[in-house]
């Protein structure tokens, strides 16, 4: 009897525990239950259907997806897994040798898309030359470059970083891919995207159609529609720079940033600086909210002097995901998509965001 009345309060108290989580779940989605979710997968068929093509595009996006599902868990890990965070050459206790995140992304990403007979040839940010398609695997119509954990050296301290990617035909006619696949300007550019791990892991994609976000929903495993057809504002309130470089600007950029700074430009009030240095993070927010990026050339490296960004897999992924969404990306004095590419690291400088922004950046940097 006295066992019971202790009981039953308790699995009463259970019970409302869980249906307040439950509730709080459902408020969390908008107090309704959608049961039309758009997958991503979904909307990848719905995008084929719509403009035609025979799916060897949709399968290297839908194995992107499961190569992104794969990095984004081992970088929930990352902070519980003293080891993955570190340098290369320790070993767990295994006796294996433990592999740098950024070095384990590199080939979760190769592995996922050599096999499937689509690809004829890739390039990557951790790969010193092209990535050959091994002789065993059948060789397909396009190309991939992507930069596999982009801002990497914020995975130690729990910044958000991402991966990005930008996929185009082949132009050769057959067998394995060469240089002049890799080296297209960002103009002709098939589809591109990124991904960000960070309080969630959101896919942003664009074929050419404006552009869409997803975000992986854990509880599903499963991408989901979360940011339809993105518009990025025409101009911002926020500029995006490493300002500790302004020492070695060119003057056009240094009066660039005092203008923005000063009660005299167009918003006739300072803009305000965010900057994480994870540039899949910094982009993605000025996607959202508007603002612009600036990554410009500076003296401070002799080796390095049209800045630190790679043009194939960091600037032109995103340049054509900008353009896509009403935004622009420039080195200042010319499109970033209309650059002819000359080496698979080639580094340029990259202004990118809102337009008018970016266009007024453009001025300052001509002028100087
Ligand atoms: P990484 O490719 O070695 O990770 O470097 C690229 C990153 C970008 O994510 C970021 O915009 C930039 O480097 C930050 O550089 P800096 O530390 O010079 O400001
Ligand atoms: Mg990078």
């Amino acid at each position: 009897m006295c066992i019971n009345l202790i009981f039953f309060p308790l699995n009463d108290i259970i019970i409302r525990v869980r249906n307040n989580l439950y509730h709080h779940h459902l408020h969390a989605q908008g107090g309704t239950m959608n049961d039309n979710i758009i997958s991503l997968d979904r909307h990848i068929m719905e995008e084929q259907r719509k403009f035609g093509g025979r799916g060897d595009f949709s399968s290297i996006l839908s194995q992107i997806i499961f190569a992104a599902k794969v990095v984004a868990a081992q970088v929930a890990h990352a902070g519980l897994v003293e080891d993955i965070l570190g340098r290369t050459g320790k070993t767990n206790i295994q006796g294996e040798e433990v592999q740098k995140l950024d070095v384990y992304a590199n080939k979760v990403f190769i592995n996922a898309l050599n096999y499937i007979g689509k690809v004829c040839v890739m390039a990557s940010e951790e790969e010193q030359e092209m990535i050959k398609i091994p002789d065993n695997y059948p060789k397909g119509e396009y190309v991939v470059m992507f930069d596999p954990l982009d801002g990497s050296t914020n995975i130690d301290v729990n910044v958000s970083i991402g991966t990005i990617f930008g996929i185009y035909r082949r132009v050769t006619d057959h067998g394995d891919g060469s240089l002049d696949d890799c080296l297209q300007p960002g103009h002709k550019l098939f589809g591109a995207g990124y991904i960000i791990y960070s309080s969630s892991t959101i896919l942003v994609y664009s074929t050419g159609n404006g552009v869409n976000g997803f975000s992986l929903d854990p509880s599903v495993g499963e991408f989901v529609l979360s940011h339809p057809d993105i518009k990025m504002p025409k101009r911002g309130k926020i500029y995006s720079t490493n300002e500790g470089n302004c020492p070695y600007w060119k003057k056009g950029t240094k009066e660039y940033i005092d203008y923005l700074k000063s009660e005299n430009n167009t918003l006739k009030k300072p803009y305000s600086s965010r900057y994480i240095g994870s540039l899949v993070a910094d982009f993605h927010r000025n996607l959202l909210k508007g603002g612009i990026f600036l990554y410009p050339e500076d003296i401070k490296d002799p080796k390095k002097p049209t800045g630190k960004l790679r043009l194939l897999y960091e600037a032109n992924p995103l340049a054509f995901i900008a353009e896509q969404a009403g935004g622009y990306a420039s080195t200042g004095y010319e499109p970033i998509l209309s650059i002819k590419p000359t080496a698979l690291h080639q580094r340029v400088p990259l202004i990118i965001g809102s337009k008018d922004d970016v266009l007024e950046y453009e001025q300052f940097a001509k002028k100087n």
